[in-house]
């Protein structure tokens, strides 16, 4: 499943100055995959030559059972199905076993005695890390031989401390697929960047891995190593872009996915929607950090689903900034499907959404939500109580907003400071705040 077009040239525009204006071909990467027999040894760090592996391994992805608030697993991961779609593609064997589904270790041990991985794979977030770290300890105890390696936003926002508090043998940060083909390769491990290991007992941080710009030529990912159908949601998520620009104190996106916004060419979403398509699934959910962050190109997509002549409905429920929308995209978005989308507002009032650096203005929220309304797409709404800045008086107007408003959903979260967010420096180095006492 790799896109035929994945050397078209698609032009990322840019916002500000923390993204450089971009136009880029992408690659050699395409050349290899189309091309499997050229087999290329380890070349200069950061560039990935393998395209087919000569010495095949297992890998068993686990996605530990922790569920969030519906109570059980909504869909299969993005991350780690895009990991075992590329890791697969160069020629290794994958598995999944989703414990959010397959409940019970008995059933993982049983899995892991019969595919016998030589490396087991394991996503997480940080606020899942307590149960997880307890599932590892069992996993080691039980499997002491077998390779674990983390990743995930928890793997990029721990890094080292995962082999610390967990006795994981690798944690990979950042994007996962190129790091993990490296390991799964035996290169020297001090060549794979984004790899945190232990070597003579010591912990080693080998440099960040570059962000992949070439999202378009990796397979689509391996949702069908999941149980696709046994998900709450019948719906696959799609990624069509990553990344995001912007500096939102509290958001904690960046240490995994980074500034560098990244779209997929609209054909390559349009084709892997299309492979779905074909299997007789009618709804997907566009998982994106920042999906309108180039309007023209959100439009540019609407009209390829819309020309493509698939009748699909989507939603977008990561929360879209209401400065990002115009009445002529919400219109595309609305024929070509979407039957949601919620809005990140965070808060109406002014000094916090300045304190938290969301470069936001109330009135564009004022702005959007009419052309929500008037455009007729179901939307809702997303704050944040009690940022920096924030105090009761503050969080009424967003109470206020919010009640007034004829959002299908309104959810008010309360703040984390995860590590690697500004909201943590401020509040740890700043405000002097004990790290014992945040339980997240
Ligand atoms: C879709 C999504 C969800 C989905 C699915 C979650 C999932 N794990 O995929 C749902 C709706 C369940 C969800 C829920 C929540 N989410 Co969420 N979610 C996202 C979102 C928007 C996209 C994730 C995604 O698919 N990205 C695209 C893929 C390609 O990227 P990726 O997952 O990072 O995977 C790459 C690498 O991490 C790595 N990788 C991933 N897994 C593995 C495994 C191995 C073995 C290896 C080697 C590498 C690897 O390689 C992948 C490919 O490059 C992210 C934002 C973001 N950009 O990460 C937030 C995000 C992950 N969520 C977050 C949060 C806080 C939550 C909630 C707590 C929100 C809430 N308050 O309820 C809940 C938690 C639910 C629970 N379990 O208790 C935070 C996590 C912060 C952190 N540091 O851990 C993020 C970063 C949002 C943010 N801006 O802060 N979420
Ligand atoms: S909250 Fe949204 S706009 Fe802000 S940095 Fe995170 S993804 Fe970007």
């Amino acid at each position: 499943m790799v896109h035929k077009d994945a050397n078209k040239i698609y032009k990322v525009k840019t916002l500000d100055k923390n993204m450089a204006t971009k136009s880029k071909s992408v690659s050699n990467l395409k050349e290899h995959i189309e091309n499997p027999q050229v087999f290329k040894t380890r070349k200069p760090k950061g560039f990935l030559c393998i395209t087919k592996t000569q010495n095949p391994k297992k890998v068993l992805f686990v996605v530990p059972d922790v569920v969030g608030d519906k109570g059980g697993a909504t869909a299969p991961l993005p991350g780690v199905a895009y990991v075992a779609g590329y890791v697969r593609h160069i020629g290794h064997e994958v598995a999944a076993v989703d414990m959010r589904i397959n409940r019970g270790m008995a059933n993982l041990f049983a899995k892991i005695q019969e595919f016998k991985p030589d490396m087991i794979g394991l996503s997480f977030m940080a606020m899942e890390f307590k149960p997880v770290y307890l599932f590892i300890a069992e996993l080691k105890k039980e499997f002491p031989n077998i390779k674990i390696v983390a990743g995930g936003a928890g793997g990029s926002t721990f890094e080292d401390q995962v082999i610390k508090d967990t006795g994981v043998d690798y944690v990979i940060t950042r994007e996962g697929e190129r790091a993990l083909v490296e390991l799964l390769e035996g290169w020297p491990l001090e060549d794979v960047q984004g790899l945190v290991y232990l070597k003579d007992g010591q912990i080693q941080k080998n440099a960040l891995r570059q962000f992949d710009f070439d999202i378009s030529s990796l397979p689509f990912p391996a949702y069908d190593i999941f149980p696709i159908r046994e998900y709450i949601d019948a719906k696959i998520p799609v990624v069509t872009s990553r990344g995001c620009p912007y500096q939102c104190t509290f958001c904690a996106m960046k240490k995994s996915m980074g500034v560098a916004w990244r779209p997929r060419t609209p054909e390559n979403i349009v084709a892997e929607i299309r492979h779905w398509y074909n299997q007789g699934f009618r709804q997907f959910h566009f998982v994106d950090d920042n999906f309108t962050l180039d309007m023209e190109r959100a439009e540019v997509l609407c009209d390829a689903i819309i020309n493509s002549g698939m009748k699909i409905k989507w939603d977008l429920r990561n929360g879209i900034r209401a400065d990002r929308v115009n009445e002529r995209l919400l219109q595309k978005m609305k024929d070509s499907g979407c039957f949601y989308f919620a809005f990140g507002i965070e808060s109406m009032d002014q000094q916090v959404l300045d304190k938290m650096k969301k470069n936001l203005k109330v009135e564009n929220v004022y702005e959007a939500v009419k052309m929500a309304e008037k455009v007729g797409i179901p939307f809702g709404g997303f704050f944040i109580i009690g940022l920096l800045e924030d105090t009761f008086e503050k969080f009424m107007k967003s109470y206020e907003f919010a009640k007034a408003t004829p959002f299908e959903e309104v959810r008010f979260y309360n703040p984390i400071p995860f590590p690697g967010t500004e909201l943590y420096v401020e509040l740890v180095k700043g405000i002097c705040l004990d790290l014992a006492q945040i339980t997240i």
